[in-house]
């Protein structure tokens, strides 16, 4: 598929995963064959580490990365993106296990990375859909989208989507190791991250479905974290480009 691009690798944070990762797996085995996979587990306690050891032991597309206990799904991917650009991967995937990203619409984010430095598998451009959802999760997401949008300026409709795909050159450019973000706003950083170093970042309609097995990790503290820290970098941002205004009104008048 994308020859062009280099070997594919799908990263899968878990915590606490068991009922999906078979599922998950599976699944993406049989939409990309190509592909490889890293499921990069805190040492859940359901298990979850042990059975991707099994499932890796007969499968030589699978890895694992285990971790030492839970940090974040930010701090599993980034250990997850070092790993897969130390092994000359050229295409990085993110990949939830809860089977809110569809493997089936991987090929598509691939396609469109032929065009793109980073493609967003979004939610809220036309043709991208929610499946079961209440509408108090609909509403934060994309009042977080919104927000995102105000405070930094970023074209982004769905700025929060967690299945997004990227060349190994992406990720080299934008300082990934730089990245303090756990939850949430760590899709927010690395969007904003690529937008700002120039990098051509995509959307592309998915459909998102509501996990139906296993426990969401989404806490207050997450969505506490991207509000400050949207917050924050907005406030940075928009000083930034106020000061940038003066001096060149001050240029003009001397
Ligand atoms: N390794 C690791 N993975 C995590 C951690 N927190 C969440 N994940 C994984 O990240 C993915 C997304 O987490 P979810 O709990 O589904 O959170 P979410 O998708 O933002 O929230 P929901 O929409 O409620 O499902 C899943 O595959 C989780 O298992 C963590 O601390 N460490
Ligand atoms: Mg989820």
């Amino acid at each position: 598929m994308s020859d062009d691009l280099g070997r594919v690798l799908v990263i899968i944070p878990t915590y606490d995963e068991r009922e999906n990762i078979d599922m998950i797996t599976s699944r993406l085995r049989a939409s990309v064959p190509d592909a490889h996979i890293l499921v990069a587990d805190d040492n859940s306690p359901d298990g979850t580490g042990q059975r991707a050891d099994e499932l890796a032991a007969a499968d030589d597309h699978i890895h694992v990365l285990h971790r030492l206990g839970k940090e974040g799904l930010g701090a599993a991917y980034l250990a997850g993106f070092a790993w897969g650009l130390e092994q000359g991967y050229g295409v990085l995937v993110e990949h939830d296990a809860d089977g809110s990203h569809q493997p089936e619409q991987l090929p598509l984010l691939l396609e469109a990375l032929r065009d793109a430095d980073m493609v967003k598998g979004s939610r809220w451009v036309p043709g991208g859909k929610v499946v079961n959802w209440p509408k108090s999760r609909e509403i934060l997401s994309r009042g977080g989208s919104l927000w995102t949008r105000m405070m930094l300026g970023v074209p982004l409709r769905d700025a929060t989507g967690g299945f997004n795909a990227f060349r190994a050159a992406t990720l080299r450019g934008i300082r990934v190791d730089e990245i303090a973000s756990a939850g949430y706003c760590f899709q927010i950083d690395l969007g904003w991250r690529a937008l700002k170093a120039g990098f051509r970042v995509v959307e592309v309609p998915i459909t998102f479905v509501e996990r139906e097995y296993g426990q969401s990790k989404m806490s207050q503290k997450i969505v506490a974290e991207a509000l400050v820290r949207t917050t924050w970098w907005g406030v940075k941002h928009r000083a930034g480009q106020l000061r940038e205004l003066v001096g060149r009104r001050r240029r003009e008048l001397t």
